[in-house]
């Protein structure tokens, strides 16, 4: 059957391990699924068309796992992806499951804490190389408080900027292709984690020694969580250059970090962020990795899992064909049309003596522009008519 909206390699959606592997515990019930071999996920992404598969070191190497258990876990996983012809574009450490990481990874007041995840996340950077990552992402999920007493922000601040310069450095001394991407939440499992929303990383960032190494991955849970708009919050690292990851879900404003299925709660949001990504109203179309990082309702069976992530794969296909025609649609066009206007726009996009005298002397009648309507309610609603199908 020819589906239109079939995944495509070109369209590069990923799924981390520990998304479709989800086994459903939460913290009021245990798992309701089997664990499923990160191998036979593989194997199960690639039939369902996906074109990438991320992962957390503990994902693949189980913590205490010996040196030649790693080599043997790591090897087999590698010859499944290559006969799924799944790729590895993006790894990241977990520095929040075991208990040495309860208060905090790089930011805990331990040094000896603060120098294991420096040394773990050093060896979870060399497992991602091994597999192909080309982005490594670091989200402090335990870096964070709930008694406020306990440290500065300035020397947890202080402490991470030591963590990423150093292993901006390893990452550097190895010669490795690889770039980092930080990820912001406001909070869960900590009461407060540092760095809350994209836009203190994107600030954060160029504090860094090597910041032109660094970029983000902003989470639409995440954000919606601080009670932002993360449609602003992409565009922002688009514009910055620092978009060089993004995880994809879908979230109730007020709630924990649901991490629903791609556009499940948020279509009209959902759209916006496609058009963003692929252009369809402006610039170039971003190449980065579609990443999925949600997971299925606890109703579900592992049959329930994969319907999930072709859910996923399908929603955002869907949008963006809408947002193909929406941007094509000339009555759209027609309406967010840029206005010019060839004696003000050199006056204002650059400061000059003239400028300020000729501004000075420009005829501005406040209550005429005042008084135009915008017709953004005839563009929502073609919005919303696009979005519906009757358009
Ligand atoms: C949670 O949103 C975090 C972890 O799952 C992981 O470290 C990161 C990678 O996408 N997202
Ligand atoms: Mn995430
Ligand atoms: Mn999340």
């Amino acid at each position: 059957m020819n589906d239109a909206y079939a995944p495509t390699p070109e369209d590069r959606f990923t799924f981390g391990l520990w998304t479709v592997g989800n086994p459903g515990a939460d913290p009021f019930g245990p798992a309701v699924r089997p664990k499923q071999d990160p191998c036979e996920i593989v194997r199960k992404l690639g039939e369902i068309g996906a074109w990438g598969v991320n992962l957390h070191d503990n994902d693949l190497v189980p913590f205490d796992a010996t040196p030649t258990e790693r080599d043997r876990i790591v090897s087999e996983f590698k010859k499944a992806c290559e006969e799924s012809g799944i790729q590895v574009p993006m790894a990241t450490t977990n520095l929040f499951s075991h208990p040495i990481f309860k208060d905090g990874a790089f930011t805990s007041n331990n040094p000896q804490v603060r120098a294991f995840a420096i040394r773990k996340t050093m060896d979870a950077i060399d497992l991602g190389v091994e597999l192909g990552a080309k982005n490594y992402v670091f989200w402090g999920g335990r870096e964070g408080t709930e008694v406020e007493a306990c440290r500065d922000p300035r020397t947890a601040i202080q402490r991470i900027r030591e963590g990423m310069n150093f292993l901006c450095e390893y990452v550097i001394d190895q010669k490795y292709d690889l770039k980092f991407a930080l990820e912001a939440k406001p909070n869960e499992p900590r009461g407060d984690i540092y760095f809350p929303t994209t836009g203190h990383m994107l600030h954060f960032i160029e504090t860094l020694q090597h910041s032109e190494m660094v970029g983000v991955n902003p989470e639409v849970a995440h954000e919606t969580m601080a009670g932002l708009s993360f449609v602003h919050g992409v565009g922002q690292a688009m514009e910055a250059g620092k978009l060089f990851h993004i995880d994809l879900n879908s979230q109730k404003i007020g709630r924990y970090d649901q991490d629903f299925r791609f556009g499940a709660e948020d279509p009209k949001q959902a759209f916006h962020l496609v058009r963003l990504l692929e252009g369809t109203a402006d610039g170039d179309r971003w190449e980065g990795s579609r990443h999925f990082d949600a997971h299925a309702y606890r109703t579900e069976d592992l049959d329930g899992v994969w319907e999930f992530a072709r859910g996923c794969m399908r929603t955002y296909k869907i949008l963006k064909e809408k947002a193909i025609a929406f941007d094509s649609d000339p009555e759209v066009q027609q309406l967010i049309a840029e206005i010019h206007d060839p004696e003000i726009d050199p006056l204002i996009k650059k400061y000059s003596r003239d400028h300020v005298k000729k501004l000075r002397a420009l005829h501005l009648d406040a209550d005429l522009l005042g008084s135009i309507g915008l017709g953004w309610e005839r563009l929502d609603q073609l919005v919303i008519e696009h979005l519906l199908g009757s358009r």
